[in-house]
């Protein structure tokens, strides 16, 4: 027994209190990060700075009764490591200088440069030195789809036009995106692994866009690839996956990306989750993250619901995505207590 929850339900066991963490457990919903962020300047200065990025990552663990801290990083290190022009604008997101052709894409390097990287692999480093025997460490990267619409599209989109049309239009020059983006993700969470982290999460959050060949194609295949090569110089590092928006396509995803675990969003019934996923896979997931923002009775009768129709099977309690900025922290607390109670 590793006396770690989380990787005791990773490795199938049900346990009769499931596991807690949450999807941007850190950010702007605790004061103490609010702090932090004006504290370092941008949110760049805090990812490439260990000892911000590691205080970022220690915060909700340190507030919380968690059973996971999740490194504090983005997905979109990657691009930014290969030279796409990366800032994050206030109060709008991510804003990057969109490739939109093979040539653009030949104007990046072909390999991670580890200048800013080195920071995230130091911080994994010492947030495992201080972290509580019973919490796991988890990394995570995007999936190259999800990455390649941030690339593209130059920042979030409402229909992810260029994307599709590259992508539907000439699939052998975009195959040749999503390959470059394969090969460095592997080493980018290989290095996160090496430097201690645990379990990896791999967050696909545009799987929802795509129809069924075109998923396959270029959801489920690349991350195939990635988990193969991870397995291979990482058997024992467990691997969740998070289709988000998947829908009837979260059925088989792990059976044929062989990852580990399914996170699930909140659209899917826990019904049917426990029916379709949780006999072939552990599951994760999936209160809806307005609901924990409301809080009080439809928060007590959601992850009641959940609760009931998942703790047969090996289930790890998350939000079906991430926190939103205006959620009380105090119903973070009740969340846990809930999740916690017989
Ligand atoms: O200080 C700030 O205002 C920055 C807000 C912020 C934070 C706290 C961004 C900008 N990223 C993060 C951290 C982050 N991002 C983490 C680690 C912290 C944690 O989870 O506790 C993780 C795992 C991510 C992952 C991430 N970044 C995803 C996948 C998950 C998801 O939300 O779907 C995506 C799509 C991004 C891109 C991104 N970075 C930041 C924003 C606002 C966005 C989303 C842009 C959009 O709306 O499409």
């Amino acid at each position: 027994m590793s006396g770690k929850p989380l990787l005791e339900v990773l490795a199938g066991n049900v346990l009769t209190n499931p596991p807690i963490w949450l999807m941007r457990q850190a950010g702007r919903y605790l004061p103490e990060y609010r702090d932090l962020r004006s504290e370092a300047g941008s949110f760049l200065d805090l990812c490439y700075n260990s000892e911000f990025a590691k205080a970022a990552t220690l915060q909700p663990v340190q507030r919380f009764k968690l059973d996971a801290a999740i490194l504090f990083s983005d997905i979109l290190v990657i691009p930014h490591a290969l030279g796409q022009e990366l800032k994050f604008v206030e109060g709008e997101g991510p804003r990057l200088t969109a490739i939109r052709s093979i040539a653009d894409l030949r104007l990046l390097s072909k390999d991670l440069n580890l200048q800013n990287l080195s920071a995230v692999y130091e911080t994994i480093e010492k947030v495992v030195s201080e972290l509580d025997h019973s919490v796991t460490l988890i990394g995570f990267a995007g999936a190259p789809w999800t990455v390649a619409t941030y690339m593209i599209e130059g920042g979030p989109s409402k229909n992810f036009e260029n994307i599709k049309h590259w992508a539907f239009s000439n699939p052998n020059d975009f195959e040749f995106l999503i390959h470059r983006l394969v090969e460095v993700t592997v080493e980018h969470l290989s290095r996160q692994i090496e430097a201690g982290a645990e379990v990896i999460q791999l967050f696909e959050s545009w799987a929802g866009i795509l129809p069924e060949k075109e998923f396959v194609r270029w959801c489920i295949k690349p991350v195939k690839t990635i988990v193969d090569r991870l397995k291979r110089k990482h058997p024992n590092v467990p691997i969740i996956g998070f289709p988000r928006g998947a829908g009837t396509m979260y059925s088989g995803y792990a059976r044929r990306t062989l990852i580990d675990a399914v996170s699930v969003d909140y659209t899917i019934p826990p019904r049917w989750i426990a029916e379709e996923l949780q006999k072939e896979t552990v599951v994760q997931g999936n209160l809806d993250p307005h609901i924990l923002q409301v809080g009080g009775n439809i928060m007590v009768d959601a992850v009641r619901n959940i609760k009931t129709s998942l703790s047969n099977g090996p289930f790890i309690f998350n939000l079906g995505h991430g926190v939103l900025p205006n959620t009380p922290p105090n119903h973070v607390s009740e969340l846990i207590d809930l999740v916690h109670e017989h």
